[in-house]
Formats: C-alpha cells, sequence, structure tokens
C-alpha cells in the first residue's frame, strides 16, 4: 500500500520523504523534479532517497488502487486545481489528508467529497534547498482529524503510520479548533511580517508589537463568535509562544512576497472577515491587513 503527495513544496517534501523511508511514495506536480532526493535531518544528516515524481504528463504511470492515502500539501489557493487533475484517477473512497493553512479548503472538500477527508495541522519546520534537497529544519508535531470528528479509525491510522516515520502525530477530535487557532496565529503573524519584511522575532519591537496586539484584540472577539474555545493560556500568549519559538524564521508570507508569489492571505483573513462581517463586529486592522494583500495581487498593482 502507498501514499501519494500533492504538492513537492518544502513540506511536501518532506512528508515524501520521511514517508519513503518506510512505505512506497508517490509525489505529485505539476513540473518535474529530480528523483533523486536528499533530506537533511535537524541533526544535519543527510539522507538520499530515489522518489517517484509524477507531472500531468506521466500521471498514467500512477497505480491509484494501491493508495492508502492521498496527502494534498499544495498552498492553499491552488488545493483544488491540484486535487482536481488527480481526483479522476482515484477510487471515490480514497482518503485524503489536507494539510493547508487557513480554513477555507478545509470545510469545502470536507462537504464535496464521498472518501473520508482529515485535516492535518503540524508546526514541523521545513525549506528547501533546492529542486532536489530539503532541510527538516526544527521537529514539530502533527494532529490529524476530520472536522466533524468522525473516521477515528482512520484517523489514529495515519497518526501511526506518521510517527512511524519520524512525524510525531496524534489523531484528535477537534481538529477543528486546531485549525482556528492555528489560524489565528497566522493572521497576527505573517501579513505584518509580510508588510514589514521582518523575520518572526522583529514584531516584539516596540514599533511593531503594538501592531500584532491590535489584530489579537480583534481575532479574540471574532473566535468568541465563532464559538472556538481559547487555547489554555489564551490567543495573546500562543501567538507571542510561536514569534519567539520562531524568532529567526521569515513566515511562509513572507517568503511568498519575497519569491512574488501570490500569498495565502484569502485563506488566513477571510473566514475571520467573514465571522466578523456576520456579526457586525469592527475589525479595522484585519480587513486593512487583507486589502493591502489584495491589492498587492491585482494587475496593474503599484
Ligand atoms: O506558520 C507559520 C508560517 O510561516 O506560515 C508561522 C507559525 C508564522 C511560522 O513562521
Amino acid at each position: 500500500m502507498s501514499h501519494l503527495i500533492i504538492g513537492p513544496g518544502a513540506m511536501g517534501r518532506l512528508l515524501a520523504l520521511r514517508l519513503a523511508e518506510r512505505l512506497p511514495v508517490t509525489l505529485f506536480g505539476r513540473r518535474s523534479l529530480p528523483h533523486r532526493q536528499t533530506l537533511t535531518t535537524p541533526e544535519g544528516e543527510h539522507h538520499h532517497r530515489s522518489l517517484e515524481c509524477l507531472t500531468p504528463d506521466s500521471l498514467d504511470e500512477l497505480d491509484a488502487s494501491r493508495l492508502t492515502a492521498v496527502h494534498l500539501v499544495t498552498k492553499a489557493y491552488s488545493a483544488e486545481a491540484a486535487l482536481a487533475t488527480v481526483a479522476p484517477r482515484l477510487p471515490r473512497d480514497t482518503p485524503l489528508v489536507l494539510w493547508q493553512n487557513g480554513f477555507d479548503v478545509q470545510p469545502r472538500l470536507t462537504r464535496q467529497r464521498q472518501g473520508p477527508t482529515l485535516c492535518a495541522t503540524t508546526t514541523e519546520g521545513a525549506y528547501s534547498n533546492g529542486d532536489d534537497s530539503v532541510v527538516h529544519a526544527g521537529h514539530g508535531s502533527t494532529w490529524i482529524g476530520h472536522l466533524d470528528g468522525h473516521h477515528a479509525e482512520l484517523a489514529a491510522t495515519l497518526a501511526e503510520t506518521l510517527t512511524g516515520a519520524g512525524l510525531p502525530a496524534q489523531a484528535v477530535d477537534d481538529i477543528r479548533v486546531r485549525l482556528w487557532h492555528k489560524l489565528a496565529v497566522n493572521a497576527a503573524i505573517n501579513p505584518l511580517v509580510a508588510r514589514f519584511r521582518v523575520p518572526n522575532g522583529q514584531l516584539r519591537d516596540p514599533a511593531l508589537h503594538p501592531m500584532v496586539d491590535a489584530v489579537i484584540e480583534e481575532v479574540e472577539a471574532i473566535m468568541v463568535a465563532a464559538a472556538i474555545p481559547p487555547p489554555p493560556r489564551g490567543f495573546a500568549a500562543l501567538v507571542w509562544d510561536v514569534v519567539a519559538a520562531t524568532a529567526d524564521n521569515r513566515a511562509s508570507m513572507l517568503q511568498d512576497i519575497l519569491a512574488d508569489r501570490p500569498t495565502e492571505h484569502d485563506a488566513i483573513l477571510m473566514p475571520l472577515l467573514r465571522v466578523a462581517r456576520d456579526n457586525s463586529l469592527e475589525t479595522p486592522h484585519l480587513a486593512a491587513l487583507h486589502q493591502q494583500l489584495e491589492a498587492r495581487q491585482r494587475p496593474g498593482r503599484a
């Protein structure tokens, strides 16, 4: 039995290379990648492995009848298009795991798909070091589950598989809450570091700290309206803990801006702005951040 990873970015390749130490794995992406890939571990070891890498042109080679699970590890904005390329070849009951940031594709695909659809969220750190090399920058944890708590056995099996492959994972029945907590962290950190082009830790500077606090305040009110329970020490502690733990990191949205790629601002900010609108909450800071990121992506932008 094998796993298909759709999306050969840093996280997709980390997943593929870790799983490939124990199971057959196929990687699918829009463009071809070298089959021979190197994974550098957080301990500085280099693991070399050959992966089956398919593109839309070679998709006929996929043996979908043997798939245990498909992992969709693309950016949120390209998830549905990437899945649509492969979906016609998959048995309808193939389990799918969604690894996207935000809370956009998850409810839609969970509703639309016939097969079991789980969501995962992770704190594993990885970055790409060229087309044939990925660096596992730091160990983290992964949580996996169905938005309505279904398919507990499947979530447990997949968590066990990931853990066995060196990515400690836990099956949970509250993945919806965990995704919203991650969304709160991403909303407070990503747009601001992208706007000011600074590493996460610089948000602690006196000039930027109040801006983060203002966003957190809006997010807190939205979470109350959305009936999302706060994390044990509250949203502010959660955000500032992540800022401290990832102080030297360039957040994913800043990396997207620097590489002139689209950003995930819709997937991260729109779920919050929708709850705010539906509950008549004033969220000037979140709205302004969304507007700035949206303007950057419109044709003819400055
Ligand atoms: O998830 C992240 C991201 O970069 O998208 C954070 C937590 C902000 C770490 O950089």
